[in-house]
Order: C-alpha cells, then structure tokens, then sequence
C-alpha cells in the first residue's frame, strides 16, 4: 500500500501523521489573528499553527528541498544541502479555514513538485488533500493512480483505490457573488442549474470532494472586479487539477488545462480554477471563448 517513490511516501506517511493532530488541535485555536497571508486574506491561529508544524515536518524529510505555503511569503530551503536538489513541497495548510468559525468542513493540500516554484501543474509528481468532515480523510494521486483513504491515530487505512469521477455527473458548486460574474459565465451557470444539484460550502476541497464523489463541477471563476479570481495557481489550482485529471476529469483555467498553464506572477499568482467531468469542462471552455 505504500507508494513507489520513497520521498513521496514520506510525505504521505508525514501528511497522515500530521493531519490527525491538526483536526486535534483546532479547538481552542478559531480565533483570528492580527495578520494576513500574502494573498491579504485574515489568519486564524490555526493557520499559522498548521502551517509551523507542517513546515518542520516536510522539510525535515530527505529529499526535500523547498517548503512553500500560500500562508508565507517566501518559500523556505531545506538546511540539508544533500536534499538541495530535491522535491519542493507546496501547501495550502488550513483552506478554508474561515469555516472553523461556522464549524463546517475544510482541508489541507499538498502538492509535490520536482522543480523549484513557481512551476507548471505538469511538474508534480504526486498531489493529495486531506478532507476533515466527519472523518478525516485523504485523498491521493501519483503518476500510477488515485486513492482514498481513511485518516486515524496517525495512520491511514486505503478504502478505495483507482479512484474515478463518475460518468453521470450530479452536483456543482461555482464561487464568487453572482452579480461579479462575467455575461458568459452567467450563461453558463444558468444552464447547469438546471441539469445539477448545488452543492457549495465555501471550503475547495470538500466542494472538491463532492465532485469526486458524485461527478459533477466546481469552479470558482474569474470575476468582473478580479478577472484572475481568487484561488492560487500553486497551492489550489494545479494540486487539485492534478488529482482531478488524474481521477479521469479534467482541469481547466477556462481556456486549457490548468496543469499546462505557464506562471508568471509569483508563487501567489490567482487563477480562475474549474474541475469535474471532462464534457462539462469541455463546454465552459466553449461558453467562455
Ligand atoms: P468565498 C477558502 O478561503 C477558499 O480559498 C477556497 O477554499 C474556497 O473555495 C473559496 O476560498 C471560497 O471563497 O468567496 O466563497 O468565500
């Protein structure tokens, strides 16, 4: 059950350990911080708590050798300089943790790049999430395939392997208020309404994993007062499009693949991020040309 590449097995096995005693160590840690992240977004202790460990751990695995996260401005280098020529790990710690105020569902991301940032979505060489709902869970995909598993006491248990979208989509979830959504976009959500169930609880990944698990779209798009939209390339957008694609759906900035898009802003670069069934994906793309 382990994976193949050893650094990355490390990471999987550091991300299962930790992901367990972050879901421990939110009570007590909801409140917000005088600080913002260099997307300008308020902190909450939490945050910055998950981040610190995670930085530590990550970084203290052989192999890699940068640590960024969308809550640091600066990426940090391994001190090992026999791993200077390693992976580099990108992560969201807590996204959506604007929900530990409302108690609903958030996660953390992780996505393993073999170049330095800011990279293409084509360099990852695995991606995961972990989901905390009413169980924590997690998410994986590697150049071989996508598994769930099952977080606990530090541990993961696999439940399902070779994980793929359904074919018959069912839900979708699109972010952003709807008056600063494009005339196209509009359009094009108007008529998924009428073929889908929403399903958005303003946290990616458990949007994310609704679609995982039922088939269907996500999308937070680019908008009139922020045509690059809100989600960031590195830390969102390429992680989770890598997993989606590797899943059997496709990815999408609005006009290509999200894994294939070229940075140009920076490891906080934004980007309009769309996810799910491949012919949905491929009419937004349509819609929006
Ligand atoms: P809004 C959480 O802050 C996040 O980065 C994503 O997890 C989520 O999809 C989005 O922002 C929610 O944004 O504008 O609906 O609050």
């Amino acid at each position: 059950m382990t994976v193949s590449d050893p650094v990355v097995e490390a990471v999987v096995a550091t991300l299962s350990r930790s992901a367990t005693e972050i879901r421990q160590g939110l009570v007590g840690r909801r409140g917000a911080v005088d600080e913002e992240n260099p997307s300008g977004e308020t902190q909450v202790e939490a945050d910055i708590w998950a981040d610190e460990l995670l930085a530590e751990r990550l970084l203290a695995i052989d192999g890699i050798s940068q640590y960024a996260s969308e809550e640091r401005e600066a990426i940090v280098d391994c001190g090992d300089t026999a791993s200077a020529a390693g992976y580099t790990v990108a992560v969201d710690p807590l996204d959506g943790s604007s929900n530990l105020t409302s108690n609903n569902a958030m996660g953390t991301i992780v996505g393993v790049y073999d170049a330095p940032l800011p990279a293409r979505g084509e360099d990852l060489v695995a991606a995961a999430y972990v989901l905390y709902g009413p169980i924590t869970t997690m998410l994986l995909a590697t150049e071989d395939t996508v598994s769930e598993y099952e977080l606990t006491g530090g541990e993961r248990r696999r439940i399902r392997e070779d994980v793929t979208l359904p074919d018959d989509p069912v839900v979708y979830g699109f972010g952003g208020r709807v008056p600063d959504w494009t005339d196209a976009f509009t359009q094009y959500a108007r008529e998924i309404e009428t073929e889908l169930k929403l399903r958005y609880g303003g946290a990616m990944i458990g949007d994310v994993n609704q679609v995982v698990t039922y088939g269907g779209i996500f999308g937070y798009p680019g908008l009139e007062s922020r045509p690059e939209g809100k989600l960031r390339l590195q830390f969102e957008g390429n992680p989770i499009g890598y997993i989606i694609e590797r899943a059997g759906g496709r990815s999408s900035n609005g006009e290509q693949s999200l894994l294939t898009v070229e940075p140009s802003e920076g490891i906080h670069e934004r980007t309009p991020v769309f996810v799910g069934n491949e012919p949905l994906i491929d009419r937004l793309e349509t819609q929006l040309s």
